[in-house]
């Protein structure tokens, strides 16, 4: 084929320090792997990589605490990571490691090539240390104030709150996760990625040349990067596990993970492209090829910035062509937590929902967070199954395989001259390819999903129109009734062929019904369905109905919804997430705060945030304006009238343009949850506290 399109497409390497949930799966691998089925069927050359990220700090810590070594720790979640991508259909061309030996070559090779070429620099810097760990503490072994959000918990290298990555001396009050020692300054060596260097050419190259194609989210973010101005960045550190720096002298320094990750694509390439006789250049340094990236939001900046830079630094290496970012996924309403257990583990779900594994793709595209962060809950996921899948695609199809069953002993129909409506539908059927192909070619994955079950709903309404039902005709007029079915005989193999991507197991088990393998084999492709062929020719003999969805019970899904519970209790009983005290303060600190009883009197939401609250403040000695983060916790309406505590000579702060004069005291719990500090109603405004 002279038009083959060439395909590079990646997957976030998950961290191999725990199994994968959702979230994993409805960001990264479920997109990815609809492009990937879509890609082929359609004839492309298509390399689907990706593997476990096995380097980092987290596994180091993990394996220290259950007192095992960072590589045991890997291999088992190597194991459980990959055995939930295959239940799930996740058709990787490769799934490899960072910890096997052709990936080490490699992310050595990479370095050393920029090493000699004089693209680092070379810097002796101060970084956190903790003598009584006897450790420099690289990337999460240290956490301290975000100095850009004031969350208190962030890491060394990135805070998850507000998404920035910065260096572990930039924390605020930083502390060792090792000891909880506050660390000290100590100099140590490291090479370092100019990304200044980089700034103009990745703004030219993203932020102007991918304008109308890359998704605003993931636009949005490299333009801040860039204007907040980019610096550079350490790629090696101080640790005992990970990939060896190769200079002289580099003795108990690796590469950072970060730098070493991403080089895992290539390193998986190549150990598929050896392995399947192929030449792994073909799909990184051929200008012909496509290379995408699907990762979740919180690797953007390493993905759009950070990797690209160092491909461009390598020279040899084509760049993404796009990266499909997707927004989070949280659950029952709350952000998805692996050290809170908020998560729905993929090996957990196949054992209460065994064979089931359609159903969590479906619900998990159909919900995707495409363009924002998107809820599962456990009622839309019963709904979406009963309702849709049930209700919709697989009646029809059950429908259409025991009549032809009951009429025609499984054998599609002759037709007799058909109808404008059967020709109608005939129609309709072609068109579809191409339909959701659009929307999967601009990633809009929701979009081809409903799509798809539009044609089955086609089906469904074709089937059931008034006078015209299969099962009343076939007394009266029993040729048409051969026309009608025939019509539906096609319409299923279309949706056999097109749900291939999204749902595989189920499309391989209404292949199997139809008796579609048996036909050959080219006709499985995409296009195969827009074409004038028949896709399933009369006096072709179909095999015996099987149910494709079954009901999902209320009492299976309180089961989930009272484990969620349990975690929440359990949750709110470890005191471990408790904030540690602070330290000791002192009178006169203390009254400096002139703390208020206020009163509040308007409330707003602030436009296109989630969080933020705007509000009128009586504070008895004037009426200001305070912004809070509390959106999420109170409706505008349960603020109006309330008495709270105020804070009323703090520095006023902007909050994406509006001027905070103060602020409103809340207790957090473990959980996350805010609660007001509240004064009597009885107490006028103006009140101080003290
Ligand atoms: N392991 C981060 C993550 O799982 C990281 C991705 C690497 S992709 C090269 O979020
Ligand atoms: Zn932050």
């Amino acid at each position: 084929m002279s038009d083959q399109k060439r395909f590079t497409i990646t997957a976030a390497l998950p961290y191999t320090n725990g199994p994968v949930h959702i979230g994993h799966l409805a960001g990264v691998y479920v997109p990815a792997d609809i492009f990937a089925r879509y890609q082929r069927m359609k004839g492309s050359d298509v390399a689907f990589i990706c593997g476990s990220d096995e380097h980092g700090v987290p596994i180091t810590i993990k394996a220290k605490k259950e007192g095992i070594t960072p590589q045991e720790l890997v291999n088992r979640y190597h194991k459980i990571i990959g055995d939930s991508f295959r239940e799930f259909g996740i058709s990787f061309d490769n799934y490899s490691r960072t910890s096997a030996p052709i990936h080490h070559e490699t992310a050595s090779a990479f370095f050393t090539k920029l090493y000699k070429e004089g693209k680092f620099i070379e810097q002796v810097t101060e970084q956190l240390y903790d003598p009584e760990a006897d450790q420099f503490l690289a990337d999460r072994f240290v956490v301290g104030t975000c100095p850009k959000c004031g969350n208190t918990e962030s890491y060394g290298d990135q805070c998850e709150k507000c998404g920035t990555s910065h260096n572990g001396t930039d924390l605020i009050d930083p502390k060792s996760a090792i000891t909880g020692n506050t660390p000290v300054l100590k100099e140590t060596k490291h090479w370092f990625l100019p990304l200044d260097q980089y700034s103009e050419w990745l703004n030219e190259w993203i932020v102007e040349g991918h304008a109308k194609d890359w998704k605003t989210n993931v636009l949005g973010q490299v333009k801040s990067w860039i204007t907040d101005g980019l610096h550079p960045r350490a790629v090696t550190r101080d640790l005992d596990w990970g990939i060896p720096v190769p200079v002289e002298g580099a003795d108990a320094k690796v590469l950072y993970v970060w730098f070493d990750a991403p080089i895992g694509y290539i390193s998986a390439t190549k150990e598929w492209a050896a392995r399947e006789g192929k030449n792994w250049e073909d799909y990184w340094k051929n200008e012909d090829t496509s290379l995408l990236h699907f990762i979740g939001k919180d690797n953007i900046v390493f993905h759009c910035i950070i990797f690209p830079a160092m491909l461009k630094a390598h020279g040899e290496y084509i760049l993404p062509e796009n990266v499909p970012a997707n927004e989070f996924l949280n659950l029952e309403d709350d952000k998805i937590s692996t050290s809170r257990n908020w998560a729905v583990w993929l090996h957990e779900y196949l054992q209460d929902f065994p064979d089931q594994q359609d159903v969590l793709r479906y619900v998990l595209t159909a919900n995707a967070p495409e363009t924002k962060d998107n809820n599962f809950t456990w009622k839309d996921f019963q709904a979406r199954n009963n309702n849709e899948l049930v209700a919709n695609l697989g009646n029809f199809v059950n429908r259409v395989i025991v009549l032809t069953n009951k009429y025609y002993e499984g054998v599609v129909p002759e037709t007799m001259e058909l109808t404008e409506r059967d020709q109608k539908v005939l129609d309709q059927i072609k068109s579809f390819p191409q339909s959701i192909g659009d929307s999967l070619d601009r990633f809009r994955f929701r979009e081809a999903l409903q799509d798809l079950m539009n044609l089955s709903s086609i089906g469904n309404k074709y089937i059931a129109e008034e006078g015209l039902e299969p099962w009343k005709l076939i007394k009266t007029n029993p040729e048409q009734v051969q026309n009608i079915m025939y019509v539906c005989l096609q319409l299923t193999t279309a949706l056999a062929i097109l749900s291939e991507p999204f749902l595989p197991h189920t499309s391989n088990k209404l292949k199997k019904i139809l008796g579609y393998s048996a036909l050959d084999a080219e006709s499985a492709g995409w296009d195969r369905v827009a074409s004038s062929e028949p896709l399933l020719p009369s006096g072709h003999k179909i095999n015996a109905s099987e149910l494709l969805f079954s009901k999902i019970e209320d009492e299976q899904i309180q089961a989930q919804l009272d484990q969620l519970e349990a975690t929440k209790a359990a949750n709110a009983a470890t005191i471990s997430d408790l904030m540690p005290q602070k330290e000791e303060t002192n009178y006169e600190d203390f009254m400096k705060m002139d703390l208020r009883v206020g009163e509040i009197l308007t409330a707003e939401k602030m436009p296109k945030t989630d969080k933020l609250m705007v509000m009128t403040v009586d504070t008895g000695i004037d009426k200001r304006t305070i912004v809070s983060g509390i959106a999420k916790h109170y409706t505008a309406e349960e603020l109006v009238g309330r008495k709270v505590t105020v804070l009323a000579n703090l520095a006023p702060r902007k909050l994406r343009g509006v001027e905070s004069q103060g602020m409103i005291l809340l207790a957090e719990d473990p959980e996350g949850k805010l609660v007001f500090v509240n004064p009597d109603d009885a107490v006028v405004n103006g009140s101080t506290i003290a």
